[in-house]
C-alpha cells in the first residue's frame, strides 16, 4: 500500500507472566516504536496499540508456582509492565489489557459471529488428560517431543525450536508439565477452525501476494506451514482461566489464548478510540488503513496464518499488511531466560541507569535480531554509548551549542556566502530525511539509525574539516557561515533523532530552542523542504551535555549480577546426592542433636577455613571448632541460634578439642548457611528429634 490514510500499528501483547526484558524491547517494542514516531511525524493518522495478554497457561503456571492466584500475577504485571514501558517511552496511543471487559466483550462476540456463521467445526475428541491433577493438559501445561524438529521439551500447542504449533496431541511421549505424569486420553467436546479449508486463500494472499514484501525469515517460514499442509485447530480448552466460550454446553471452557489475544489488538484500540472520542471501525476495516504487527518470531504462525484466517472468516476486517517480526537476541551469549534470570529487566534497567532510556534503544537498534539472532553483551553497550553517542553525537551537538554562546552570546549567526563545501553539506544533510525514511519504511531500522548516526558524523566532520576555533581568530564572516551551517545540522539532528531517541530530542529541541525557531513546527520533511531549520536572530538555550560516559564499574555491577544468575541456576540443577543406606530408628536415637547459640567466635590462627566457636548448648558452654569460616566472619554469627549434635566423640583440630559439630548446609548460590531452628522462642539445650 504506497499511500494508506491510517496506521493501526500493533506490537505484540506481552504475557503477563513476567517483567519485560531487553529480548521483548528489541524484538518487538523498540522497531514498533520508532516506526510509530515515524509516522507521526510524516502528520500520518497512527494508532500504535499494545496491551498485556492475561490469559493462557503461562499464567495459571506463573500463579502456582508463587502460591498466588491468576488474577493476583497479572496485576502484579501489568502494573510492572505497563509503567515500565512509560518510563521507557515506548509511545502506545494504548495500552489495555485481555482482561478488560471491553475485550471479553469483543472476544466473546468475535467468536460468536463466527459460530453462528458456522465458521467452526464441532468435534468431540480425545484430549491429554492428567488423572493424578484431574485436568485436561492444554498448551504449556504438556511438554513432549515435536514431531517436527524432535525437540523434547516442545509445548503442547507449539515449539520454541522450530516454531511450529501443532495440536498437544501430535506430541511424541507426552508428559504432564502439572504432575509430571503421562498423560492419558480423555473425550471432550471442542470447537475447531478448520484452517484446512483457508490453504489455498493463504496461498494467494501470502505466497502470491507478499513474496516480495515480507521479511525473508516471516516469509520463509509462512510458506513451510502451508507447503506442509495445514489441519483444524482447536480454538477452545478445558481450563478455568480465560474467556468463557459464549455458547450453551461450554460450561468449564474458556477461549485458547491465541484465539483471545489478537482479538485483544480490536478491544484496544476500541478503549482507545472511546478515550478520545474517535470511530475504531476505519482502523480495522477500511482499505485504505495498513494494518502492521510488529511481533517476535515464535509468534508469527499465529500472526501470519492463525489471526489472519479468523479475521477473513469473520469478513469485515482487513488483513496485515505486513508482519516485520524478528529473530531473538541472545544476552552474553547465551538464550535470553525467564525461568533462569538471565535476562536485563527493563524496569531494573530503568532503576539502575536513569535518564538513560534512550542509551538502551539506540543499544538494542543498533544490535537489533533483524535477520539473524544477535547478541547483547554489557561490553557492547559501553563502547556503544561512550564511542558513539558520547563521541559522535554529543560530541558535535556539545561543540555547536557551547562555540555559539561563546562567539555569539547564543544567537544564530547571519551567514556570509556559502563556499562549495557548505553548499554540499547543506545538500547532503537535506537528503538524510529521505534516506532514513526510506530505510524504515523496509523495516530496517538498524540502517535507519546508522544514517541518522551519519548526520552526527557529517556535522563532526564538517567543523573538523572548517575549524571554526581557528578562523574566529582570522575570518569573523567565515566563522558565522560555518557556525550557521553547524547549527543546521543540529536541528536536523533534533527532528531526526526523534524517533530513535526521544529523550535526547527532546532534549536538544529545548536546548535549540527548536519548537519557537520554526514556523509553525518543523516535521521530517521540514528538514529537506526548509531553507534554514534556525534563522539568523534566534537565540538557542543554554548547552546540556546529551549524554555521558558509562564507566567501567557500571558495567562490572551488570556482569556480577549474571554471574550470580549463573552461580544460582547452577546450584539449583546440581544433582542431589543419592540416598545413604538405611539406618534405624535405634540408631538415628543415638544422635543427641540440640538448639544452641553462639556466644563466641574467632579465626583459628593460621587456618583458612576454621572458626573458634563458644556455643551455649544449654548443657554447657562448650568449644566447637567449625569449617565455616570462608562463608562467615567471627561477628557475624555471635549471637546465632544454631544445631548442635552435641554427642559426637571429641577430636582435636590443631590442637583445640572441638566437643560437637553444628550442621551447616548449602545455598542456592554455593554458600554455607546454618541450619537453625527458625523459632526464636526456642531454648537451648531443646533436643531435636
Ligand atoms: N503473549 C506471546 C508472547 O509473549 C503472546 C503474544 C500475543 S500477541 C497477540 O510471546
Ligand atoms: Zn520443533
Amino acid at each position: 500500500m504506497s499511500h494508506p490514510k491510517r496506521y493501526t500499528i500493533t506490537a505484540a501483547l506481552p504475557y503477563t507472566n513476567g517483567p519485560v526484558h531487553i529480548g521483548h524491547l528489541a524484538g518487538v517494542y523498540v522497531p514498533a516504536d520508532i516506526y510509530a514516531r515515524f509516522q507521526r511525524l510524516q502528520n500520518k493518522d497512527v494508532a500504535f496499540i499494545c496491551g498485556s495478554d492475561e490469559h493462557g497457561v503461562p499464567i495459571t503456571i506463573k500463579a502456582k508456582k508463587e502460591g498466588i492466584t491468576p488474577q493476583q500475577v497479572v496485576d502484579k504485571y501489568h502494573a510492572i509492565i505497563k509503567n515500565s514501558f512509560e518510563d521507557f517511552g515506548i509511545s502506545f496511543d494504548n495500552y489495555s489489557r485481555t482482561s478488560a471487559k471491553v475485550h471479553h466483550d469483543t472476544a466473546s462476540q468475535f467468536f460468536r459471529k463466527l459460530y453462528d456463521d458456522g465458521k467452526f467445526v464441532e468435534e468431540v475428541t480425545q484430549q491429554l488428560y492428567d488423572e493424578e491433577a484431574q485436568q485436561f493438559l492444554a498448551d504449556r501445561f504438556v511438554i513432549g517431543t515435536c514431531p517436527k524438529c524432535g525437540n523434547e521439551e516442545s509445548y503442547g500447542d507449539q515449539c520454541e525450536r522450530c516454531g511450529t504449533s501443532h495440536n498437544a496431541t501430535d506430541l511424541i511421549n507426552p508428559k504432564s508439565a502439572i504432575t509430571g505424569s503421562k498423560p492419558v486420553l480423555k473425550e471432550t467436546k471442542h470447537w475447531f477452525l478448520p484452517l484446512d479449508q483457508y490453504e489455498n486463500w493463504l496461498k494467494d494472499w501470502i505466497i502470491k501476494g507478499h513474496q516480495k514484501d515480507w521479511k525473508t525469515n516471516v516469509y520463509g517460514q509462512c510458506k513451510s506451514w502451508i507447503d506442509d499442509g495445514l489441519r483444524p485447530r482447536a480454538v477452545t480448552r478445558d481450563l478455568d482461566w480465560g474467556i468463557p466460550v459464549p455458547v450453551e454446553g461450554a460450561e468449564g471452557k474458556v477461549l485458547y489464548v491465541w484465539f483471545d489475544a489478537p482479538i485483544g489488538y480490536i478491544s484496544s484500540t476500541k478503549e482507545w478510540a472511546e478515550r478520545v472520542g474517535k470511530d475504531w471501525e476505519p482502523y480495522w476495516k477500511s482499505e485504505e488503513t495498513k494494518l502492521l504487527h510488529f511481533i517476535g518470531k515464535d509468534n508469527i504462525v499465529f500472526h501470519c496464518i492463525i489471526f489472519p484466517s479468523m479475521l477473513k472468516a469473520e469478513g469485515s476486517y482487513i488483513l496485515p499488511d505486513n508482519v516485520p517480526a524478528n529473530e531473538f537476541l541472545n544476552l552474553e551469549g547465551n538464550k535470553i531466560s525467564t525461568s533462569k534470570n538471565w535476562a536485563v529487566w527493563l524496569h531494573e534497567y530503568l532503576e539502575e541507569f536513569p535518564n538513560q532510556q534512550d542509551v538502551l534503544r539506540y543499544v538494542l537498534t543498533a544490535n537489533a535480531p533483524e535477520t539473524k539472532d544477535n547478541d547483547f553483551t554489557w561490553a557492547d553497550f559501553q563502547a556503544r554509548n561512550n564511542n558513539e553517542l558520547v563521541a559522535i553525537f554529543g560530541n558535535f551537538i556539545n561543540r555547536v551549542t557551547v562555540l555559539t554562546h561563546k562567539y555569539y552570546n547564543g544567537v544564530v549567526p547571519e551567514p556570509d556566502n556559502f563556499t562549495t563545501v557548505d553548499e554540499e553539506t547543506l545538500t547532503a544533510l537535506k537528503a538524510y530525511p529521505h534516506i532514513i525514511a526510506n530505510a524504515i519504511e523496509k523495516y530496517r531500522f538498524r540502517e535507519a539509525q546508522t544514517e541518522l548516526m551519519n548526520v552526527a558524523r557529517l556535522g563532526n566532520k564538517y567543523l573538523a574539516d572548517e575549524e571554526p576555533w581557528k578562523t574566529i581568530k582570522t575570518d569573523e564572516e567565515r566563522t558565522k557561515t560555518v557556525m550557521y551551517v553547524a547549527l543546521q545540522i543540529a536541528a536536523a539532528l533534533a527532528v531526526l533523532s526523534e524517533p530513535f531517541l526521544p529523550f535526547t530530542s527532546a532534549k536538544l529541541k529545548k536546548m535549540l530552542m527548536v519548537s519557537t525557531a520554526l514556523d509553525p513546527t518543523i516535521d521530517w520533511d521540514s528538514v529537506s523542504e526548509k531553507t534554514e531549520l534556525l534563522k539568523p536572530g534566534h537565540t538557542i538555550g543554554e548547552s546540556e551535555l546529551l549524554f555521558s560516559k558509562i564507566e567501567d564499574e557500571q558495567i562490572q555491577q551488570q556482569l556480577a549480577k549474571l554471574e550470580a544468575s549463573k552461580k544460582a541456576n547452577e546450584a539449583m540443577n546440581k544433582e542431589v546426592t543419592p540416598q545413604k543406606e538405611t539406618i534405624t530408628f535405634d540408631d538415628f536415637s543415638k544422635l543427641d542433636l540440640r538448639v544452641g547459640t553462639i556466644i563466641e567466635a574467632e579465626k583459628m590462627p593460621k587456618a583458612n577455613k576454621l572458626l573458634v566457636l563458644k556455643v551455649d548448648t544449654g548443657l554447657d558452654v562448650r568449644t566447637i571448632v567449625s569449617g565455616i569460616a570462608e562463608s562467615f566472619s567471627p561477628e557475624e554469627i555471635i549471637g546465632k541460634k544454631v544445631t548442635v549434635l552435641v554427642n559426637l566423640a571429641p577430636r582435636a583440630l590443631r590442637g583445640v578439642e572441638s566437643q560437637g559439630m553444628i550442621l551447616m548446609t548449602e545455598n542456592t548460590e554455593g554458600k554455607l548457611v546454618f541450619v537453625n531452628p527458625e523459632e526464636k522462642e526456642v531454648k537451648n539445650g531443646t533436643t531435636i528429634n
